[in-house]
């Protein structure tokens, strides 16, 4: 089974969205197998978006992200990467398609109130940034015949 890491941005944490975003997920019958709640650290937000750090909003973008508590996922599930950010919706929630996260709760880019590994490597990527494997917990669960045939 494939893994993502997901993230609800200081943005979605001060707005009351942490529930939303779980909820969203959960009710598709994603796996949560790892959640933390902590204001990231400098040095973790600069590597977690390197490949940014040329970009004019590199900077904005690390203070804004270590501004607050976030809390972060990991889901498991078939598919998950892929379906993850379709569920999120485009980086701009100005063009993100209806029903999305990012187009139900977002306006501005720089506030688009969730992250999603954009790829598998970037997944593994990033759930190694913010994840001891220890954190992640494995077990079964009784539902998972109802969601996979
Ligand atoms: P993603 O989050 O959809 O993967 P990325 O291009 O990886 O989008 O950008 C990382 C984050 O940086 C975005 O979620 C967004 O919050 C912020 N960001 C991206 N482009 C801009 C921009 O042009 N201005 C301000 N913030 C941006
Ligand atoms: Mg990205």
């Amino acid at each position: 089974m494939e893994r993502t890491f997901i993230m609800v941005k200081p943005d979605g944490v001060q707005r009351g969205l942490v529930g939303e975003v779980i909820t969203r997920f959960e009710k598709r019958g994603y796996k949560l197998i790892g959640l933390k709640f902590f204001t990231i650290p400098t040095v973790l937000a600069e590597t977690h978006y390197g490949e940014h750090c040329d970009k004019p909003f590199f900077r904005g973008l690390v203070d804004f992200i270590t501004s607050g508590p976030v809390a972060a996922m990991v889901w498991e599930g078939k598919n998950v990467v892929a379906a993850a950010r379709e569920m999120l919706g485009a980086t701009d929630p100005q063009k993100a398609l209806p029903g999305t996260i990012r187009s139900a709760y977002g306006i501005d880019i720089g506030r688009n109130v969730a992250h999603g590994s954009d790829s598998e490597a970037g997944a593994q990527r990033e759930i190694g940034l913010f994840f001891d494997e220890t954190e992640l917990k494995s077990y079964s669960r009784a539902i998972d015949s109802w969601i996979y045939e």
